[in-house]
C-alpha cells in the first residue's frame, strides 16, 4: 500500500464562494440573484475541476516522463455516476464548498442532486471499469480510461399503465456538460470499409470513408493521492460537414449524410447486456474507440517521434481489455506496427501480445462475441486478413505443441465464417482472468479449457472490488462516521482491510445499538428518497429487502418474485398466520434489454404483483412490493445503506462475480444467496454463520443437467410453488386475463434453463431462519457488522493491486 499524505486545505470556504461566483459571472453569465441551483452546479464543479488542473498536468507529465509503465484500461463503457461529490471528496473540498453554497443561499444537497447522471454504461461491467480508475488514481498509479462518449447512454426506464417497461431516450448532454474538456487539436483518424491492394509487394489498404474521433477529457481525481489521471472518450465527427456536389445538385438532405453516418457512431450506448447483438454499428464502434486510443497512446508516448522506437510501447503502456468489445485492438496494433510502422510480422507480434491483457466477465456462451468474417471483411479488409493470419500461425504453434487436429479445430480463431473474439484476445495477450476465484477456475475447466491446457500460465484470477469512497463514503455517511469512530481513524478509506477492527465491537452492545441506530435513520432517508422520486409511501418499520441489477433469466428475479407471490397467497389463503408474518418491503430495480422478451415480461409481472399486493387490505402491513423505475448509481447510492437483506440469486455457475453482493455487504446487509461469482468468496469472508446460503451449487447443477431436467416435477413437489404459478397462469395479476403471462409460465414449466423451479424450495425455506433472525435485533445487526468487518478484501483498491502485481508487472508513480 503506498503512503498516502493527507491533502492540503487549498482554499477557504470564502474563497471557493468567490470562485463560484466567479464562474456565475463570467462563465453562465448569471448573477448570483439568478442562480438556479443548476447554474450554481455547474459553477462548482467548474471551480473544483480547477483546483484539479496542475494535478492534473503533472501527472501527465510523469506518466510521460517517468519511467514506471501506465494502464491503459479499454472499456466500451464507463458508468461513472454523478461526479461533483466525488471530485470534491478527493479534492478535499467538501467542506469549503457546503460552507460556500451556504453562503450562496443554497443548500449542498440541491447543488448535487442538480447534475444529471451520465449513463455510458449498462451495469457490472461499466461501473467496474469506473471503480478501477478511481482506484488506480488513489492509488497513485498512471492510468488512463479510453472509451466512447456515448451522446445517448442507458435509456431512461418507464412504466406504463400496465406495468410494462417502456424505454425513453437518455440524452444527457441537453444541458452543459462541465467536466469534459474536448479536444480538437488531439483527434484521431480511424477509416473504414474500402479495400487491401498490394503496391511493391507491400499490403495498403484503401480505405472507403473515415470519420474524426475528437477526445474528450475527464479528469480522475485520487483519494488523497495528489493524482488525477485521464478518462479519454472518443466522440465521432465528421470531417466532411457536408457533400458539396450533393449540395450543388439541391440534393440538401443528401449533402449532410456523411456527416449523419460519422455521428452515428458515437450516438448511442447499446444497451444489451450479456448478449451479442453482431451489429455494423458496433462494431464500427468498438473499433472507432480502439483505433483512436492505440494512435493517442502512440502520441502521448512517443511525442513529436516520425519514427519511434516502438519495441518499447509494452514497457510504456499496458492495454486491459474489458471483456471482448476493444478485442479488434489486436489486429489495429498489428496493423498500425507494420503498415503505418514498418516493423515485420514477428516483431509485431511480439509488441502485441505484450501489449494486450484481456478479462472475461461472462460464462454464458451467449455473451461471447462472434463476428462474421463477412462484417469484418466489408468494414475492416485488412483486418480480417490479419485475423487469418494471426489465426494460421496460432493453430502452427498448437501443432508444435503436440496439441491433437480436432482440438486445435475447436480452438480456431477464424472459422472461414466467423471470428471468435474471446479466443483471439486469449491468443494475442499475455494473460487472461475472470473476476471471481469460482469464475475464473470455471474460465480455465470449462469456457476455455483448452486454452488453459495449451497455455495454463496465462490464466489467473483478479477477484472484482468496489471503490469505498463512493459506495461508503459518500453513500453512506452516517456508517462511515461511525466505522471511523469505532477505528479511530478514517483510513479504512484507503486501506479497507482495516475495517476488520470492527469485527470486535460485533460483541459490544452499545456498539451494535448504534449500528443499528444508522440503518434506521438510512431507511428513514429512503422512505424520504422514494416520496420525492417515486411518489410511494413505505413503511420504515418492516424488514427492507432488495433485489437491484440488470433483468435477466440467469440472476432469477423470478425466483424471488413467485417467493413473495407464494409469500402473498400464504397469508391470504391463512397456510401462513398473517401474526407470525415478519413485514416486510420487497424492492425490485432492474432494467431489461429493450429486445428481451422474457425479461420485459418479468418486469411486467413484478410491476402488476406490486399493484395487487399493495392493494389488498388483507396483507396491509405484512407485504409491501416495489418495482422501483430506472435503477442507476444514484439510486444505488441512496438503496444500498437503506437495505437489511440483499438477494443474490443467480443460478450457481452463471453470474461471474456479481458487484452489487460486495456494496450490500459492506453497508451492512446480510445476503441471502447461491454458491455463486464473488458470493462464494463473500461467504467465506464474512463466515458461513452470518450468510443465508441455499440453493444447488455448481456440480448439483451439471448433474441435474446431465440427468435431464423436468421442471413441471417441482412444481407438481412443492404446493407453495404450484400455488404461485397457478396465481400467475390463472390471471391473478393480470386481471383474470390467462394469456398475460402464457410464455412465462410455459417457460418456467417446460424449459427454465435457469433452474429456478428446483431451487425454489430451498429458497422457501430459508426464509423461515431469515426472519427468526430478525426478530432479534442484536443478533442481526451483530452478524451484519461482521459483514462490514470482512468485506474490506471487496476494495477495487485490492482488486487493482491485484492486477499490478499478476498481470501488469507495474506501480504508482515515484
Ligand atoms: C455486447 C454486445 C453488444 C452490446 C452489448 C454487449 C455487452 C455489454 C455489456 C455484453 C456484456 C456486457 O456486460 C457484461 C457484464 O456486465 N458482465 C458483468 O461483469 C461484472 C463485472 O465483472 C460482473 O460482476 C458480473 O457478474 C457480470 O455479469
Amino acid at each position: 500500500m503506498t503512503e498516502i499524505t493527507a491533502p492540503k486545505s487549498p482554499v477557504t470556504a470564502e474563497q471557493f464562494a468567490d470562485e463560484i461566483r466567479e464562474q456565475l459571472k463570467y462563465a453562465q453569465g448569471v448573477t448570483v440573484e439568478q442562480a438556479t441551483a443548476a447554474d450554481v452546479y455547474v459553477a462548482a464543479a467548474k471551480a473544483v475541476r480547477n483546483h484539479l488542473q496542475d494535478a492534473w498536468f503533472t501527472t501527465q507529465a510523469d506518466t510521460v516522463n517517468g519511467n514506471t509503465k501506465a494502464v491503459g484500461y479499454l472499456s466500451a463503457e464507463f458508468l461513472m455516476g454523478k461526479q461533483l461529490e466525488n471530485a470534491l471528496l478527493n479534492a478535499g473540498l467538501t467542506d469549503q464548498f457546503d460552507a460556500a453554497v451556504e453562503a450562496l443561499g443554497f443548500q449542498p444537497k440541491d447543488i448535487v442532486d442538480a447534475e444529471y447522471e451520465p449513463g455510458l454504461g449498462n451495469g457490472g461491467l461499466g461501473r467496474l471499469a469506473a471503480c478501477f480508475i478511481d482506484s488506480l488514481a488513489s492509488l497513485g498509479v498512471p492510468a488512463f480510461g479510453y472509451g466512447i462518449q456515448y451522446r445517448y447512454g442507458i435509456f431512461k426506464q418507464q412504466f406504463d399503465e400496465n406495468g410494462k417497461q417502456v424505454e425513453t431516450p437518455d440524452y444527457w448532454l441537453s444541458n452543459e456538460e462541465p467536466w469534459g474538456h474536448i479536444d480538437y487539436n488531439r483527434d484521431q483518424k480511424v477509416s473504414f470499409g474500402g479495400e487491401v491492394v498490394e503496391e511493391n509487394g507491400k499490403k495498403v489498404w484503401k480505405p472507403a470513408w473515415s470519420v474524426r474521433a475528437v477526445p474528450v477529457d475527464y479528469l480522475v481525481p485520487g483519494y488523497k493521492s495528489q493524482r488525477v489521471n485521464t478518462l479519454r472518450l472518443w466522440t465521432a465527427r465528421s470531417y466532411d460537414e457536408f457533400d458539396l456536389l450533393a449540395f450543388n445538385r439541391s440534393e440538401y438532405m443528401e449533402a449532410v449524410e456523411p456527416k449523419v453516418k460519422a455521428e452515428n457512431i458515437s450516438k448511442i450506448l447499446y444497451p444489451e447486456d450479456s448478449t451479442k447483438v453482431g451489429k455494423e454499428l458496433r462494431l464500427e464502434q468498438q473499433y472507432f474507440f480502439v483505433s483512436a486510443s492505440l494512435h493517442d497512446a502512440i502520441r502521448v508516448f512517443y511525442p513529436g517521434q516520425d519514427k519511434p522506437d516502438l519495441t518499447t510501447f509494452p514497457d510504456k503502456i499496458t492495454f486491459q481489455l474489458n471483456d471482448t468489445h476493444p478485442v479488434i485492438g489486436i489486429p489495429e496494433l498489428m496493423r498500425i506496427l507494420i503498415d503505418e510502422y514498418g516493423y515485420d510480422w514477428d516483431t509485431a507480434w511480439t509488441i502485441t501480445q505484450k501489449t494486450f491483457n484481456y478479462t472475461c466477465h461472462t460464462l454464458l456462451p451467449e455473451a461471447l462475441e462472434v463476428w462474421p468474417s463477412s462484417l469484418i471483411g466489408e468494414l475492416l479488409p485488412r483486418h480480417l486478413e490479419i485475423i487469418e493470419k494471426i489465426s494460421d500461425q496460432f493453430k502452427a504453434e498448437l501443432k508444435d505443441k503436440g496439441v491433437a487436429e480436432n482440438t486445435i479445430n475447436d480452438m480456431a480463431i477464424y472459422t472461414g465464417d466467423a471470428v471468435r473474439m474471446a479466443y483471439l484476445a486469449t491468443y494475442g495477450g499475455s494473460h487472461v482472468n475472470g473476476v471471481a476465484e469460482l469464475h475464473s477456475q470455471l474460465l480455465k475447466d470449462v469456457t476455455l479449457k483448452n486454452f488453459s491446457d495449451a497455455y495454463p500460465d496465462k490464466f489467473t484470477n483478479v477477484t472484482n472490488g468496489v471503490t469505498p469512497r463512493r459506495f461508503i463514503k459518500l453513500a453512506n455517511p452516517a456508517l462511515s462516521d461511525l466505522i471511523t469512530e469505532g477505528l479511530g481513524t478514517d483510513k479504512w478509506l484507503s486501506d479497507l482491510e482495516l475495517l476488520q477492527g470492527l469485527a470486535p465491537l460485533a460483541q459490544d452492545d452499545e456498539f451494535v445499538k448504534k449500528f443499528a441506530a444508522v440503518k434506521q435513520a438510512n431507511k428513514h432517508s429512503f422512505v424520504g428518497f422514494a416520496k420525492d422520486h417515486y411518489g410511494i409511501d413505505i413503511d420504515e418499520n418492516t424488514m427492507f429487502n432488495t433485489m437491484v441489477k440488470r433483468l435477466h433469466e440467469y440472476k432469477r428475479q423470478s425466483l424471488k418474485i413467485l417467493a413473495v407471490i407464494s409469500r402473498y397467497a400464504g397469508i391470504k389463503n391463512g397456510t401462513i398466520n398473517a401474526d407470525d408474518v415478519l413485514p416486510r418491503t420487497v424492492f425490485f430495480g432492474a432494467k431489461a434489454a429493450p429486445g428481451y422478451y422474457l425479461a420485459k415480461m418479468t418486469i411486467q409481472l413484478i410491476n402488476n404483483v406490486s399493484r395487487v399486493v399493495n392493494n389488498d387490505p388483507d396483507v396491509k402491513g405484512k407485504l409491501a412490493v416495489h418495482m422501483l423505475p430506472n435503477y442507476n448509481i444514484e439510486m444505488a447510492q441512496n438503496l444500498i445503506p437503506a437495505t437489511e437483506l440483499d438477494e443474490q440469486i443467480s443460478q450457481a455457475g452463471k453470474e461471474a462475480s456479481g458487484t452489487g453482493n460486495m456494496k450490500f455487504a459492506l453497508n451492512g446487509a446480510l445476503t441471502v444467496g447461491t454458491l455463486d461469482g464473488a458470493n462464494v468468496e463473500i461467504r467465506e469472508r464474512v463466515g458461513a454463520e452470518n450468510f443465508f446460503l441455499f440453493g444447488m451449487n455448481v456440480d448439483e447443477v451439471e448433474s441435474l443437467y446431465a440427468t435431464g431436467y423436468d421442471p413441471a416435477k417441482y412444481y407438481e413437489a412443492d404446493p407453495r410453488l404450484k400455488q404461485a404459478i397457478d396465481l400467475v397462469a390463472g390471471g391473478t395479476f393480470s386481471e383474470g386475463d390467462r394469456n398475460a403471462y402464457a410464455p412465462l409460465v410455459a417457460d418456467w414449466l417446460t424449459k427454465d434453463w435457469f433452474m429456478t423451479l428446483a431451487d425454489f424450495s430451498s429458497y422457501a425455506n430459508i426464509q423461515a431462519q431469515i426472519e427468526e433472525l430478525y426478530t432479534h435485533p442484536l443478533d442481526w445487526n451483530r452478524k451484519a457488522i461482521l459483514n462490514v468487518a470482512n468485506s474490506g478484501f471487496f476494495s477495487s483498491d485490492r482488486s487493482i493491486e491485484d492486477y499490478l502485481e499478476r498481470i501488469w508487472h507495474t506501480g504508482p508513480l515515484a
